[in-house]
Parts: C-alpha cells; sequence; structure tokens
C-alpha cells in the first residue's frame, strides 16, 4: 500500500474524463488499495483515481467516523442506473479544492451499477451522505467537481481564495 499525492485544482487531470477499466486485475486491485490509504490518511470519506493522477474509471467511498468499523467500498466503471426525482441541498467539500466548501443541489437518492474487487457485477442503492459521496466521486470520473454544479459567480469565487491560499504555499504536486 501507499499514499499518493492528491492533485489540487486547477490541475488538467482533474478535468479529462478518466477512462473505463477494461478488466479489474491485481493492477487495479493494487491502485484500489492505494486510494484507500491515501483516503483514510487525507481523511477523506471518498477518493476518485484522477485525484491520485490516474485517469481510470476507479472509486473507493467509505462514509464511517472514527469509532465506527471501516465499511471501506471499492468500485471500478460505476454507473448511476436510477436517479430519484427529489433532490437534496448538501454541504460539500473535496480533497482537490481543500478548504472550501459549498452547497450542492443533486438528486436524493441513486441506484449505482458497478465492478467490485473481484470484477463481479454488483448493485448499490445510495442516499443521504453516501449518495452524495458517489455522487460527487462519480463526478470526478467525468472530469467535474463540485464547484461545476454552482453559478459562474460562487464557482469563481471559490477558485479565486484557492488561488490566493496556495500562493503563498510551497507547491505541492
Ligand atoms: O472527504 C470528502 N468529504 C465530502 C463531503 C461532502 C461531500 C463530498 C465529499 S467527498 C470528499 C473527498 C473527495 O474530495 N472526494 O472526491
Ligand atoms: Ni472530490
Amino acid at each position: 500500500m501507499a499514499i499518493l499525492p492528491i492533485l489540487v485544482a486547477p490541475n488538467p487531470v482533474l478535468k479529462t474524463k478518466a477512462k473505463p477499466v477494461d478488466t479489474v486485475d491485481d493492477e487495479i486491485r493494487q491502485l484500489m488499495n492505494d486510494m484507500l490509504e491515501t483516503m483514510y490518511n487525507a481523511p477523506g470519506i471518498g477518493l476518485a483515481a484522477p485525484q491520485v493522477g490516474v485517469s481510470k474509471r476507479v472509486i473507493v467511498v467509505d462514509i464511517t467516523t472514527e469509532d465506527e468499523e471501516p465499511n471501506p467500498l471499492c468500485m471500478a466503471n460505476p454507473e448511476i442506473i436510477w436517479a430519484s426525482e427529489e433532490e437534496e441541498l448538501r454541504e460539500e467539500g473535496c480533497l482537490s479544492l481543500p478548504e472550501q466548501f459549498a452547497e450542492v443541489v443533486r438528486p436524493k437518492a441513486v441506484r449505482v451499477r458497478y465492478l467490485d474487487k473481484e470484477g463481479e457485477i454488483r448493485e448499490l442503492d445510495a442516499d443521504e451522505l453516501m449518495g452524495i459521496c458517489v455522487q460527487h466521486e462519480m463526478d470526478h470520473l467525468d472530469g467535474t467537481l463540485f464547484v461545476d454544479h454552482l453559478s459562474s459567480l460562487k464557482r469563481n469565487m471559490i477558485l479565486r481564495k484557492l488561488r490566493k491560499s496556495r500562493s503563498g504555499k510551497p507547491a505541492t504536486v
């Protein structure tokens, strides 16, 4: 396992549509494990492969808190096969937009089809925090950040703040 550097916006990989996984092989499983370690270390509740510079359709999620048993979920090629009509407003953050938060509107619940670590097709019904998190991670696979769901005014405000807060700091990856 390895902790990978997390890319911060603006970075072209974060804006790129990720490629589907052909087969969930040892290389993909290694990527999933490294992503989990990176996510727990951050700490975060989800991570998408483009955030660690890998343009593949792989995400990991664990919304449990520190006092609970971990419940890691690894997905390759996740697809939303159903989304509720009902929408919900919730505050989001992103490891690629450090220290920036905003309320985003999304479907309240989704059903996701994906390949698990063994390459088996599975489905997950997700709502509440899990629903938000899987939608947020799947957005990353299409080059979308949560700020892309905001008005350009709010988006530019956040991107400006981010640039300003980073300008005094040494460059990371
Ligand atoms: O750690 C994270 N928390 C979070 C909170 C609200 C909505 C989405 C998220 S995902 C984020 C980690 C991340 O950037 N994943 O891509
Ligand atoms: Ni994110």
